[in-house]
């Protein structure tokens, strides 16, 4: 039975289509190819993406080679499974989006970065197409294997970082479980910058679908929450790094990734030179993908350096570049290459000799094989990006160093600098710092390189890629709770103290805004029998009593029904979404414009009972001035349809349908909402200075609730009862259920019991 679905932005291999038509298989390059091609092989597992051209209906993806040593060619087309994307919708998201928004901001390069809407849409269309390939592929596999236990899911990098989230709603939906897991492979970068990406939101939601989330170094880790503190509130649990959020705990967690060790050593011992090696002549050596990260402009500015303040290297040293094209069709990219052409000639001619240059470029993609006799050769590697998640090549290089060791320089911007220390650490921004560091590089003596070398090289080949997928899967499996997400630590009153004291404060009244049904009485199969909480009805009859609390509740339900359900007096009830609002003293406000629509509601009604007279589990609920569709108990199947022809009769009606929780309202189509009737409540209350008068507390749980959290938007502490499913908020703050709302009600009650009591003391005080 399968046991992991990997996703990636590309497979395994690039198909590419022959003359004839038919499809062939070209290996893909890269640390994540290497890294899980021998697990899905392993473990029968299943891999999802693009396969590099957009496949027509009678394509046939070729064999794989079932003898090759090379675990990505033993992938066979039953193992996977490709996300076909029109080339135009494709060439939007990657070049439109993925590396020109993603990479340099993930890279902490804002500069560079550019945000457009359209590349935006194009990435959460491509993402959602990722997520249904996958989701349809769990699905495959349970139908299969009822009993079994369901595959883990796991996605990588900053390609298909909505993922999580659309696969999480679909196996929510469909009521499946499994893990969600997610690495990625390049840096996260600090709130500062992270939150310059317009619809960063919607990035932190899209990942926190996960049950783990993985990066190359803590510092990532330490990024990722402090932005989900910042950019959604999330309580996040620092010193175990889980994120608590939708009802759920997410493990964030670092996995420093590793190379195949032992198969770049063992095919370093027997790989032939690529450079007829000079016993005089030293080589510095650089290998990378042609890319602005990477520092190689600097690199070779302070290889020039080298030579000008160390003139004794000439003729002795060469550098030896070595790039991989990359991105080839993207603006930035050929200045790049434009740019390195023009600075490797412009050293060449300065400093060359008729019997030397000193610098030798590559611009190509070689065979391993071929990389490891450069790796193993050289006598100092120079591993100098601007940032970089970890770099694989400086590991790489270690695996390598077979004979006499050389030197390994790192920059401490990759992930790779935080654990090699034996490397010679060097900032590449400062050429003259790199060149001294590159002059100390070539006279080290030999028992030093050795120390440092054998060190490195324990190292990696302990920590190599089996040993990082092991621990990513070891990880996987230690989550406590259920399978379909760990469930939350609850709320504390600590953590709404944090959230509540400093804006609450002591010298003005509080209003509370509070919605029922999900928020204040826990959902249930039918409106008569959500009842409210006994310890919830008891505080809110203490809070009713205080000076300073006002309290409303604000509904989809009749006015009158809600006053019932709630059974308190000195309570504003705002019924309908607040087209009736019924104040303590007993008068009523109704929406002016609600009158012309009474005549209608009673011919929507007989209509919608006929189109669900037939539906087991569908009813109408007649609300005076609105009318609800309930389908929480129809079969699953069956909701579409449903939802579909009540929307129908509904607008035939002249009313407007609106999406519930599993039902659909028919509202008359009045400029009116819960925003709008909080807005009129405070200001028919407190006056037209109402936000400089009262501090605002609304809770809400449903989507209906959106729209006051959206017009309080920055005047007021909002609540979003999330119900653990991933949604996206106006909300400034998530609580995961109704006993949490408890918590937060118990706070208010003790903050304003402490005030009064405060107070009774210090006028007792006063007349001792
Ligand atoms: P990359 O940005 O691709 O990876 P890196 O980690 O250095 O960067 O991996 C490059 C790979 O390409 C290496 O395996 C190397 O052998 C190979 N390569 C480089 N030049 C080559 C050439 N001329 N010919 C053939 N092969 C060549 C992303 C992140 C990194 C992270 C990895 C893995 O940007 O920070 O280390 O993923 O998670």
């Amino acid at each position: 039975m399968t046991s992991m679905i990997v996703v990636s932005n590309r497979l395994p291999f690039v198909l590419k289509r022959c003359e004839n038509g038919i499809l062939s298989r070209h290996p893909s390059a890269g640390g994540l190819v290497t890294a899980m091609s021998p697990v899905v092989t392993e473990k029968g597992g299943l891999w999802i993406g693009w396969p590099g051209l957009y496949l027509n209906e009678n394509d046939v993806i070729p064999e794989g080679d079932e003898k090759s040593n090379n675990a990505a060619e033993r992938i066979g087309p039953k193992q996977i499974r490709s996300v076909n994307i029109e080339s135009e919708l494709f060439d939007e998201y990657y070049n439109g989006c993925c590396n020109t928004a993603f990479w340099p901001l993930l890279h902490s390069m804002p500069d560079r970065a550019v945000f457009k809407k359209e590349g935006w849409k194009s990435y959460l269309q491509v993402n959602e197409l990722f997520g249904e390939k996958t989701f349809s592929a769990l699905k495959n596999v349970v139908d299969m294997h009822p009993n079994g236990r369901a595959p883990l899911i796991w996605i990588h990098d900053y390609q298909l970082m909505l993922v999580p989230n659309y696969v999480r709603d679909m196996i929510n939906e469909h009521g499946l479980h499994c893990k969600i897991a997610f690495f990625l492979h390049i840096p996260f970068p600090s709130w500062d910058i992270f939150r310059l990406f317009p619809w960063f939101d919607d990035v932190l939601v899209g990942l926190l679908g996960c049950d783990l989330i993985g990066f190359h170094i803590d510092g990532y880790v330490d990024n990722f929450l402090e932005c989900c503190v910042k950019g959604l509130e999330c309580r996040v649990d620092r010193e175990n790094q889980v994120i608590h959020y939708d009802g759920r705990t997410i493990r964030v967690q670092s996995f420093p990734i590793g190379v195949p060790f032992k198969q770049f050593e063992e095919m370093s011992r027997v790989v032939k030179s690529e450079v007829v090696p000079h016993p005089d002549c030293k080589m510095i050596l650089g290998v990378d993908r042609l890319d602005y990260t990477k520092g190689i402009i600097h690199r070779i500015r302070a290889f020039e350096k080298l030579l000008d303040e160390h003139p004794e290297h000439m003729e002795k040293v060469m550098l030896m570049q070595i790039a991989v094209p990359s991105r080839i069709g993207v603006q930035e990219y050929m200045e790049l290459k434009d740019e390195l052409d023009r600075e490797v000639g412009r050293i060449n001619g300065r400093l060359s000799t008729h019997k030397w240059s000193p610098i030798r470029y590559i611009y190509q993609c070689l065979k391993q094989d071929q990389l490891c006799a450069f790796y193993r050769d050289a006598y100092v590697a120079l591993v100098t990006p601007i940032r970089d998640g970890m770099n694989l090549v400086a590991k790489e290089f270690v695996a390598c160093q077979i004979g006499e060791p050389g030197v390994l320089i790192l920059s401490p911007f990759t992930g790779a600098g935080e654990t090699m220390h034996e490397a010679l650490i060097c900032n590449p921004l400062e050429e003259y710092g790199l060149a001294e560091c590159m002059h100390r590089a070539l006279a080290m003596p030999l028992g030093e390189r050795e120390l440092r070398m054998s060190a490195l090289r324990r190292r990696e080949r302990t920590n190599d890629v089996h040993h990082w997928v092991k621990t990513f899967l070891k990880a996987t499996k230690a989550f406590n709770g259920e399978d379909n997400g760990s469930l939350a630590e609850p709320l504390t009153i600590n953590q709404i103290e944090k959230w509540l004291a400093k804006y609450v404060g002591d010298t003005m009244k509080l209003v509370l805004l509070l919605d029922y049904d999900g928020t204040l009485a826990p959902i249930a199969s039918h409106p008569d029998v959500a009842h409210l909480p006994e310890e919830t009805k008891w505080i809110l009859e203490q809070l009713v009593t205080m000076p300073d609390v006002y309290v409303a509740v604000v509904s989809g339900r009749n006015v009158n029904n809600l006053k019932s359900m709630v059974g308190i007096s000195n309570i504003t009830y705002a019924g309908n979404h607040g087209v009736d609002i019924l104040h303590p003293d007993g008068t009523m406000f109704t929406h002016p414009d609600q009158i012309k629509y009474t005549p209608l509601i009673e011919a929507l009604r007989v209509e919608l009972e006929s189109v669900t007279t037939n539906v087991e589990g569908a009813w109408i609920e007649a609300k005076g001035s609105t009318m609800t569709m309930h389908y929480r108990n129809v079969a699953t199947e069956k909701r579409p349809a449903l939802v579909e022809q009540t929307t129908a009769v509904i607008l035939k009606h002249s009313f407007k349908p609106m999406k519930a929780h599993c039902a659909v309202e028919a509202r008359p189509p009045i400029q009116w909402d819960k925003g709008r009737a909080s807005i009129h409540l405070l200001r028919t209350t407190f006056g037209i200075d109402w936000s400089e008068r009262v501090r605002i507390i609304y809770v809400g749980d449903d989507t209906t609730d959106e729209d006051a959290m959206t017009v309080l938007k920055g005047m007021a502490a909002t609540f979003r009862v999330t119900n653990s499913r991933p949604v996206k908020t106006s909300a400034k703050y998530r609580i995961p259920d109704t006993r949490s709302v408890i918590t937060l009600l118990q706070w208010v009650q003790q903050h304003f019991q402490n005030k009064i009591n405060r107070k009774s003391s210090v006028s007792s005080n006063h007349s001792d």
